[in-house]
């Protein structure tokens, strides 16, 4: 795709090649972010198309009901939900497999990524706090992170083992919102202090070229999330006009 600025409801539908996988995205969503990684670390072909979430295509609504990215879509098939799209890409493509073959562990991972979208809530809700509740609503955060900082303990240098895995590409983007909100608060949430497996994992997946390759810049976060908390969220920060 020729542009990364957000398609809205007065476009037309982009033409989709014959074979080609296009993934409907939005530039600041972690949960795209998740089948991102996905792609950029098995090197899957692909085009991407942003989605003004405010103001949404028919054509976009037509292809999750949910309306909500990310999605993928190739000749006639279509898949939706950021778990179901990172499974599916893994099993459709797969070299460099990032799913365990034990069933049991799957089912651990699969449980683990649970835990973790319990805490997002609590986290956005951190984003949110004013200033005084901020300590205690980090702190809540940080409580729950517990269970990874220990997994990672128990697991090697990543939850995926001795290699970075699905499991750790399914959390990794709030991680890096959490710089984001660490910075504005100038509170850390992942300490060497307090979670000292945890921070140790950041710094090796920040070193990982699939987490490099889907970086924003901290000044466009910064710059997304000021304009989402005024009501009018700015796809289309740091792209040229
Ligand atoms: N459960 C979904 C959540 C995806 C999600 O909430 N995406 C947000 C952007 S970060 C979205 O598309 N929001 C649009 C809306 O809810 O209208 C998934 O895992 O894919």
């Amino acid at each position: 795709m020729a542009t990364a600025k957000a398609f809205s409801a007065e476009t037309n539908f982009p033409a989709l090649e014959a074979g080609k996988l296009r993934v409907y995205s939005m530039r600041f969503c972690p949960y795209a972010q998740r089948s991102l990684l996905v792609l950029a670390h098995k090197n899957i072909p692909h085009e991407v198309v942003n989605v003004n979430l405010k103001n949404k295509p028919d054509w976009f609504l037509q292809r999750n009901p949910f309306g909500k990215v990310p999605v993928l879509e190739q000749d006639d098939k279509i898949v939706y939900e950021s778990l179901i799209c990172s499974d599916y890409l893994d099993q459709t493509y797969p070299g460099n497999k990032l799913t365990p073959d034990d069933p049991y562990r799957l089912a651990q991972d699969k449980i683990l990524v649970e835990h973790f979208d319990k805490l997002t809530v609590d986290f956005y809700k951190a984003r949110q706090s004013q200033p005084s509740e901020i300590p205690a609503a980090i702190e809540k955060v940080r409580q729950q992170l517990a269970r990874f900082d220990a997994e990672i303990k128990r697991r090697g240098d990543y939850l995926g083992g001795d290699k970075v895995q699905m499991i750790d590409f399914m959390i990794w983007p709030w991680f890096e919102r959490f710089l984001l909100v660490e910075k504005m608060f100038s509170q850390m949430i992942v300490s060497h202090e307090s979670l000292p497996n945890l921070h140790e994992w950041t710094k090796r997946m920040l070193d990982c070229p699939a987490v490099k390759k889907c970086m924003l810049p901290m000044e466009q976060h910064a710059e997304f999330l000021k304009s989402s908390k005024m009501g009018a969220p700015n796809y289309d920060v740091g792209l040229e006009e």
